[in-house]
């Protein structure tokens, strides 16, 4: 299996707000060294990305929101602190339509959706260098490759055309999916198993019939991200019966998500796509600090496994997972499964 990785990820470790504190993020740069180890202890070969097309990275996000992104940091220490991590401190109110700020403490209201992640020096540098993953991973498979994975640090499901949020900025599934769509496939499929609604791929493809999102995660009642992920959300416009959700109940076991991801598969087989994106979060993990689903490492094969029952041109991106210690176990699993 062709494997994409950086190093730059290294460059990016931001806080949260937990519980009312700011601490150093639980989405840290150890995941991504413990993937790397496992996906090399079990022979891989890792690949180094190429260039990001910056026209492809401004088909998926607004590029007022790009221009934002790459200067926040800078902007931030020159004009607030730059001994502290830019976070926004307000939102704007529901149901109007706003006008967005000049000021950078302003713009980071209006261009993120929680203060559940922060940009610091460098974070800008490791999601460009994440989004250039998923891209080259994409590019493998474009030019004849069967599976590609990227081993995207910061993830990017939760980011939306012009907010980042959840731990990602830049929504490296939602460009995997468009590089795809470039290419010539006539309609793809985002699967996105992680353990939360991939809220930012959704919002992305919402009125699209030529994307098909599918989310299967945590009931959004009781879990974040909170307000997305409800089964009722089927699309808007063209894209009207493209999104499907599964929520499930908080402590699911595999037997509940084997249900829902073969739905999610019979899915794709029975409709007319070309290609699929899989969204792999690692965080339905029994151990998860973040989940509460009670998946194993052999279930991570079996969904492998079903899911390359699609025998689809698919590229893997990886997206969360916090169990540190069983990450790099539990992607090499879901991998050589598939
Ligand atoms: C990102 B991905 C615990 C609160 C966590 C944000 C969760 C982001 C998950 N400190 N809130 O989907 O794995
Ligand atoms: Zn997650």
């Amino acid at each position: 299996m062709h494997v994409f990785a950086s190093h730059q990820h290294r460059s990016h470790h931001a806080y949260e707000l937990q519980r009312g504190k700011l601490a150093l993020s639980t989405e840290s740069p150890d995941r991504a060294e413990r993937i790397r180890d496992a996906l090399k202890n079990a022979g891989h070969a890792l690949s180094k990305p190429d260039e990001l097309d910056h026209d492809l990275l401004q088909r998926v996000h607004d590029a007022k929101y790009l221009e934002f992104l790459s200067s926040a940091w800078r902007r931030w220490a020159a004009e607030v602190d730059a001994d502290a991590p830019a976070m926004a401190i307000s939102w704007p109110e529901r149901g109007r339509n706003v006008i967005r700020p000049e000021n950078i403490v302003g713009q980071l209201g209006y261009h993120s959706f929680g203060a559940d992640c922060s940009i610091v020096d460098g974070t800008w540098e490791a999601a460009m260098a994440a989004a250039s993953l998923a891209h080259s991973a994409t590019n493998a498979v474009i030019t004849g490759a069967h599976v590609a994975y990227a081993l995207c640090r910061p993830p990017g499901h939760h980011a939306t055309k012009d907010q980042f949020g959840g731990y990602c900025y830049l929504n490296n599934s939602a460009i995997a999916a468009q590089r795809l769509r470039d290419a010539g496939n006539k309609r793809v499929a985002v699967l996105d198993v992680d353990y939360h609604h991939g809220n930012g791929t959704q919002a992305i493809f919402y009125d699209r019939a030529d994307v098909l999102t599918i989310s299967i995660h945590a009931d959004p009642t009781h879990e974040f991200p909170w307000f997305t992920g409800h089964a009722a959300e089927s699309g808007s416009g063209d894209g009207v019966g493209h999104n499907l959700n599964y929520p499930l109940s908080k402590g699911s076991s595999f037997d509940a998500f084997r249900t829902a991801l073969i739905l999610a598969v019979e899915h794709i087989v029975a409709t007319d796509v070309e290609a699929l994106v899989i969204a792999l979060g690692v965080d339905a993990y029994v151990d998860d600090p973040l989940g509460t689903f009670t998946i194993t490492t052999e279930d991570f094969a079996k969904m492998g496994a079903i899911i390359s029952e699609c025998h689809l041109p698919t590229v893997i991106v990886q997206e969360g997972g916090y169990a540190t210690d069983a990450l790099g176990t539990n992607v090499a699993a879901f991998l050589s499964a598939f």
